[in-house]
């Protein structure tokens, strides 16, 4: 296994860089308009094939690809321990393991704990009578009387969390939507289970685990009611207080921690919506109990503003205890692309350009969401062309998430070269410009620009793993900080990175202490790369600059 440089201590994951695969979308093998994994086998070469041509990162990330009946795209899974038909078997996974990890690619599976699909085998048990060897396998609860549900907890995508089972003649909880049961936690066997599921994959070599919705998992199981908040619609006009976010979730998370310790190599990554004092920073506990890397949605969800981006320096990042490391992601499978996040004017490109440069040297562990380092944007999609129940819900007032899911868009040809079929999702309006195949030659495309910095942030200890500190500088509008790290040598490898965020041309002052140093890149493409640095730096609209600061 060859992994990124790193500082003795330190783990792998903590200088890799994690690509999101979309499992539908990467790379169809067969002709159905679906992705697959022999599509994904056949694209490795594009992600780490040892050469500076491929794209460089450490570990992918799939999406679920067990079998499901996709109400939620694989996230409502019938079978933990095998492949959906739909994107292979058992043994194209376990070739596409081998194959990643002869390259030195990891692989991590997203694991599933809050439901099961209501067509997994312990929920069709579980909803056939009160006294099924499963029966408290699920969250069960009794009308308050006739025609009142058990409380007053509104589902994720909309709607009551609780649905009514005639045969059981009770209520079951489902905190997204009704075809997603919500498992009992609170009911030692479902550990049990689902923690012979994390091991099945483990022995199968899998390097870790995306742990989906984990801060949903313990419930108050008295069922009280949600208090009101002012909100645009049910779900956010409760406060959760009682159906998520409960401390007995961070016992699961030890008990799921402490398995691994079988595993050492193993990494535990959480999505944590976390609306707790805390915030998601809690589910790293004392910083070697829980787990190793939490999401973050307000990054996740962040505009494009340099004071969101301090705040994210000063808030989240000192919030997580010494052993824990932050998470950089700009974009996944569930948000808007964040290059139309950050605003759709004429400087959009600009802007996808200096995010990449923040996306690689911010403290953490970057995650990139496929297709992004080709600025693909949000399709524009019809209603009829919708797949995901909770994007046509709320359609037309949010974005929703099929915009952010279409194909990756590898060449100009027909199709993107995602399919020789109908793809499940159409491809995107931009892919003629916005492919793998013609970015790869333009050393100004936004993916020359991705290998780059990959590159830049693989050859340094700063970048990977080294403290972080905000440089104060005049202009509110841009962000300063460096990165440090004490080479084994004694001496200290510094870098720079300003990003000036606003529209318009920003003079920089540069503070005495990082004055010498030498400009390693520019993500404007116009500006001139190389050159020591000047006390006053004058930084284009949107651009970004990474410096390495000489002692
Ligand atoms: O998402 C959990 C989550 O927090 C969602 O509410 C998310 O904010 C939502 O998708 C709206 O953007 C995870 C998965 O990432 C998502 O794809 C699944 O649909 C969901 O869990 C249920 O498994
Ligand atoms: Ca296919």
């Amino acid at each position: 296994m060859v992994d990124a440089p790193r500082v003795p201590g330190n783990s792998w994951w903590q200088s890799a860089v994690f690509y999101q695969i979309y499992p539908w979308s990467f790379k169809d093998s067969n002709g159905d308009g679906i992705g697959d994994l022999q599509g994904i086998q056949s694209r490795l070469n594009y992600l780490r094939d040892g050469t500076p041509a491929s794209l460089g990162v450490d570990a992918v990330w799939l999406s679920p690809i067990y079998p499901s009946p996709m109400k939620d795209f694989g996230y409502d899974v019938s079978d933990y321990c095998s492949v959906d038909p739909r994107f292979g078997t058992l043994s194209d996974f376990d070739s596409l393991l081998r194959e990643a990890h002869r390259r030195g690619l990891r692989v991590i599976m997203d694991l599933v704990l809050n439901h099961t699909s209501d067509q997994h085998p312990w929920f069709i048990d579980s909803r056939s009578s009160r006294n099924s060897p499963k029966a408290d396998w699920y969250c069960w609860a009794d009308g308050r009387s006739l025609f009142r549900r058990p409380s007053n907890w509104n589902a994720r995508f909309g709607g009551s969390s609780w649905t009514w089972e005639p045969t059981r003649r009770q209520y079951y909880l489902h905190s997204f939507l009704k075809k997603q049961p919500d498992l009992n936690w609170q009911h030692p066997p479902v550990r049990e289970a689902m923690w012979d599921v994390a091991r099945f994959w483990l022995d199968r070599g899998v390097d870790g685990f995306r742990l989906d919705a984990i801060n949903w998992l313990g419930k108050d199981l008295r069922w009280p009611d949600n208090p009101f908040r002012f909100g645009w619609r049910g779900y956010t006009r409760q406060e959760h207080r009682y159906d998520r976010d409960q401390p007995v979730t961070h016992e699961i998370m030890k008990e799921l921690r402490q398995l691994l310790s079988a595993y050492p190599h193993a990494v535990l990554i959480g999505e944590a919506a976390a609306d707790t004092p805390g915030g998601p920073a809690a589910f790293y506990g004392q910083g070697d109990d829980e787990l190793h890397l939490v999401f973050d949605f307000r990054l996740l969800k962040s505009p494009w503003r340099a004071d969101r981006f301090r705040q994210f320096l000063t808030d989240h990042v000192s919030a997580i205890p010494k052993g824990g490391w932050a998470t950089i992601v700009f974009s996944n499978h569930d948000q808007p692309r964040h290059i139309d996040r950050y605003g759709q004017d004429g400087d959009a490109d600009a802007r996808a350009r200096a995010a990449a440069l923040l996306l690689f040297t911010l403290p953490g562990t970057p995650f990139l969401y496929y297709g992004e380092e080709l600025g693909m944007r949000n399709a524009k999609l019809r209603y009829r062309e919708l797949r995901d129940p909770y994007t046509k819900r709320f359609w037309p007032f949010r974005p929703g998430r099929d915009p952010a899911r279409t194909p990756m868009q590898w060449d100009a040809s027909y199709q993107a070269g995602f399919t020789t079929g109908r793809p499940w999702l159409p491809i995107a309006a931009q892919s003629a410009e916005l492919n793998v195949a013609d970015e790869a030659t333009d050393p100004r495309s936004l993916l020359s620009l991705y290998k780059r910095l990959i590159e830049q942030r693989r050859a340094s200890h700063a970048l990977t793993v080294g403290g972080c500190s905000l440089v104060q500088a005049e202009a509110s509008d841009c962000l300063l900080y460096e990165r440090m790290a004490q080479l084994e040598d004694g001496t200290t490898e510094r870098m720079l990175t300003m990003v000036n965020f606003s529209e318009r041309q920003v003079d920089v002052t540069v503070p005495q202490s990082v004055l010498h140093g030498r400009v390693l890149l520019s993500t404007n493409p116009a500006s001139v790369d190389a050159g020591r640095i000047s006390r006053c730096m004058k930084l284009a609209p949107n651009e970004g600059r990474l410096i390495q600061i000489l002692n």
